[in-house]
């Protein structure tokens, strides 16, 4: 793919999502969409954004749990990119307009406080991180019907980002076992997903581990100050007018936010 076509879908997406109006995938029209395609078109998309004032402050993982795999019918996992504008208070509210098929989902976040690079191991993630938390993410899809895309389609559109709400830190975490902690996500105080930590890829911590390498393969790295979603660890919910949403996670405070009229 050469660069004005990367540039030309960037824009198209750009547009999509200031918008709200969805689009067909690419991939059905193109005939050789690359992984690598998809990143640059990712990467072009942000730079769009930082063009508009935003300031990336965060990274996601997405697709590392088997109920999210299931759910997109992808099967391997991916990243994205954060800004400032994405963000939510805790307690917040959040209106659906602006959006075009919001979905919601339970997360833990870790906020890192040295550049993690290349090849890591578990205890190098931990002594870079700072803190942990609950963390909710709002996802949105520029693309028709927000389900079987292929990868390339996902990635290109920044894997569905659209907002995140994330709880009060932990900093306290060495004794904390992060892949042991039941989550439970609930809508208007009924219990809708529940999983445990492990769900997402075995263990959070190795999330973060995947997300260096995924980024050294394009020579980057997870900057110091930044945090990382480490995915969700069920599948999503459709977001509706005037929902509460609330995330339990074991050991962790509770985060939440309202759905808007
Ligand atoms: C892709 C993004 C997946 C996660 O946590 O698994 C994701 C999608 O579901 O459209 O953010
Ligand atoms: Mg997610």
């Amino acid at each position: 793919m050469d660069q004005k076509q990367i540039n030309d879908i960037a824009h198209t997406l750009h547009d999509a999502r200031l918008s709200a109006q969805a689009l067909p995938q690419f991939s059905a029209s193109l005939k050789d969409f690359k992984r690598e395609d998809a990143y640059s078109i990712q990467e072009k998309g942000i730079a769009l954004r930082v063009n508009d004032g935003e300031k990336i402050i965060g990274l996601k993982m997405g697709l590392t749990s088997e109920g999210k795999r299931k759910q997109m019918n992808l099967d391997a996992p991916l990243y994205g990119m954060l800004t400032d504008t994405m963000q939510i208070e805790h307690e917040g509210r959040f209106s659906l307009q602006g959006s075009i098929h919001p979905k919601i989902e339970p997360e833990i976040v870790f906020y890192i406080d040295k550049d993690i690079k290349g090849k890591v191991t578990r205890d190098q993630v931990l002594e870079s991180c700072s803190a942990v938390g609950a963390a909710l993410e709002i996802l949105d899809s520029r693309y028709e019907g927000f389900k079987y895309f292929s990868m390339e389609d996902v990635i290109s559109d920044n894997s569905s980002s659209s907002h995140y709400i994330l709880g009060p830190k932990t900093s306290d975490f060495k004794n904390i076992d992060l892949k042991n902690l039941e989550m439970k996500m609930y809508v208007n105080d009924e219990l809708a997903q529940a999983g445990t930590s492990d769900a997402i890829s075995g263990d959070p911590v190795v999330s973060v581990i995947q997300l260096a390498e995924l980024l050294n393969q394009r020579g980057q790295f997870i900057p110091a100050g930044c945090f990382v979603l480490a995915g969700a660890a069920t599948a999503a919910v459709n977001l509706e007018k005037r929902m509460q949403i609330k995330l339990e996670v074991q050991e962790l405070e509770t985060t939440k936010v309202s759905i808007d009229e």
